[in-house]
C-alpha cells in the first residue's frame, strides 16, 4: 500500500520572541507524519498562505515516497518560481518529506546522505560586545566552551556608531538606521587588531559585513583584514552585485563566504564554478529545503567550495537539524554557524528564559557538547514539537524595523 499525503499543517510559534513556521505533513499511515522549516520571520503569514491555500491542496492524495516528483511540481506549479515566499513554503513540505522518508527507512537523515565522514560538527557561534574588553571575554566564554571559530563585529552588524537621523543627513531626511561605512571599517580593523594581540592566532575568526558595504569599499576592507588572518569574511558584496565578486577574489586572498540571501541557483552557480568563493552558506529554507540544499553541496564539493550553512537565530530546531544532517554527511563541509539550541547551562545567561521555552516547545534537537554538534540517531531529522506549547507563544506581525538602514546622506542601503 503507498503511503500518501493526507494533510499539509502549518504551526507557527515564537517561543524566542522570532516568529517561527514548522509544516507537518501527514500521512494514511498511523503515527507517520513528517516535520520540517519554513521559517521567514518577517513574512510570516504570506508563506503560510503559499503552503494552505496553493501547496495544500496540489499535495493531497499524492505518495510521500517521491520527494524529487514533488519538489519539482511544488516549484514549478505557479509558473513564476526562486522567491524566498515560495520556497520557504517548498522548504516546508520538502524537509518532513525528508523526515518521513528517514521514518520509513529508519534511520537517521545523515544515513541517508551516504553517511557520516565525521562524528560532530565544528561550529562558529556570534562574539559581539559593548567594549573591547567584553567581546574579548565573550570570546575567551566560547573557547572555554571548546568553539574554535568565532565571528566577531564590533557592536552588531555595521558597527555601533549608527543610530536614528543624524547631523549629516539632509533636512527632513527619514528615520531608519543610520550607517557610517568608514567609521564601521575603521573599527573593526581595530577591533581585530585587539583580538590578535589579546586572544592571539589561535583561534578562527570570522567576520560578517552583512553587505553595508559599497563594492569598492568592500575590495579596501577585505585586503586591510588580510593580517588578521580570518577564517572567512562574510557578505563582503550585496547579493545584487555578485558579479564585484569577480574583482574583489583578484584583489585579496582573504577567504570569502557569501550567500544567506541566495534564492535563485543563478545567484551561486557562477560564484562556485569560477571559484570565486570558499564558502558557500545559503540559508537552507530560503532555497527550497534538503532537496535543493544537497544538490548544491554536490556541486559545490565538485568545485573545491566547502559548505558553511546559515544558521541564526530565525530559523527553527528542525533546520537546524537539516544543516547538522547534511553537515555530518558532506565531504566538503567547512564549519556550521551555531545559534544555539543548548540547555541553558551551555550558554551565557541572559538567553536563559527564552532558550528554556524553546526546549519546552521542541525536543529532540541537534546538541552542542564541547565545541562540537551531535545529531541524535532518531529516526529522520530527529526533531518533534508539542503543539500544545507551541500556542503559548503566537507569532507576531508588525512591521520590520532593523532593515530600513539608512546612507548618510539618508537614502535606503541593504541591510
Ligand atoms: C547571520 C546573519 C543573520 C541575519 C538574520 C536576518 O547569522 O549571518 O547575517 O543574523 O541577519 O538571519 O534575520
Ligand atoms: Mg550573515
Amino acid at each position: 500500500m503507498s503511503t500518501l499525503i493526507t494533510d499539509v499543517q502549518v504551526i507557527l510559534t515564537a517561543p524566542e520572541g522570532i516568529n517561527l513556521m514548522v509544516v507537518k505533513v501527514h500521512t494514511n499511515q498511523a503515527g507517520l507524519y513528517g516535520l520540517g522549516c519554513a521559517t521567514f520571520a518577517y513574512r510570516h503569514l504570506a508563506v503560510k498562505c503559499v503552503v494552505e491555500d496553493y501547496l495544500k491542496p496540489l499535495l493531497i492524495g499524492r505518495d510521500v515516497s517521491a520527494i524529487e516528483e514533488l519538489w519539482q511540481l511544488m516549484h514549478q506549479n505557479a509558473y513564476w518560481r526562486n522567491g524566498p515566499i515560495e520556497n520557504n513554503a517548498i522548504s516546508g513540505v520538502d524537509m518532513a518529506l525528508w523526515d518521513i522518508k528517514g521514518k520509513m527507512a529508519n534511520m537517521p537523515l545523515y544515513q541517508l546522505f551516504g553517511g557520516k565522514v565525521r562524528e560532530g560538527v565544528p561550529i562558529y557561534r556570534h562574539a559581539d560586545g559593548n567594549s573591547m574588553s567584553e567581546l574579548c571575554d565573550n570570546i575567551q566564554k566560547y573557547q572555554a566552551q571548546g568553539i574554535t571559530h568565532i565571528r566577531c563585529q564590533s557592536g552588531g552588524y555595521g558597527g555601533s556608531s549608527y543610530g536614528s537621523v543624524t547631523s549629516t543627513a539632509p533636512e527632513k531626511a527619514l528615520d531608519g538606521i543610520y550607517l557610517d561605512s568608514k567609521k564601521y571599517m575603521r573599527d573593526t580593523r581595530a577591533m581585530f587588531d585587539t583580538i590578535r594581540s589579546q586572544v592571539g592566532f589561535d583561534v578562527e575568526l570570522c567576520h560578517d559585513v552583512h553587505e553595508r558595504l559599497k563594492p569598492i569599499e568592500a575590495i579596501k576592507f577585505a585586503c586591510e583584514l588580510e593580517e588578521f588572518d580570518l577564517f572567512f569574511l562574510e557578505d563582503a558584496i550585496p547579493l545584487e552585485d555578485g558579479n564585484w565578486l569577480r574583482q574583489l577574489r583578484a584583489k585579496t586572498k582573504i577567504p570569502l563566504a557569501q550567500g544567506e540571501l541566495f534564492n535563485n541557483p543563478y545567484e551561486w552557480k557562477f560564484l562556485i564554478a569560477e571559484q570565486l568563493i570558499d564558502f558557500i552558506r545559503v540559508h537552507l529554507s530560503q532555497i527550497g529545503g534538503i532537496t535543493a540544499g544537497r544538490k548544491l553541496q554536490i556541486f559545490a564539493e565538485q568545485f573545491g567550495v566547502r559548505t558553511a550553512w546559515h544558521g541564526p537565530g530565525d530559523m527553527s530546531p528542525l533546520a537546524h537539524a537539516a544543516n547538522i544532517h547534511i553537515d555530518l554527511s558532506a565531504r566538503n563541509f567547512g564549519v556550521q554557524e551555531w545559534s544555539g539550541t543548548e540547555p541553558p547551562n551551555f550558554v551565557i545567561q541572559e538567553l536563559k528564559g527564552p532558550r528554556d521555552a524553546l526546549l519546552d516547545v521542541f525536543s529532540g534537537l541537534p546538541e552542542f557538547r564541547n565545541g562540537y554538534v551531535y545529531a541524535n540517531d532518531k529516526p529522520g531529522l530527529g526533531v518533534d514539537i508539542d503543539e500544545i506549547e507551541a500556542r503559548k507563544y503566537p507569532c507576531v506581525n508588525a512591521v520590520t524595523q532593523w532593515t530600513q538602514t539608512r546612507l548618510r546622506d539618508g537614502s535606503l542601503q541593504v541591510p
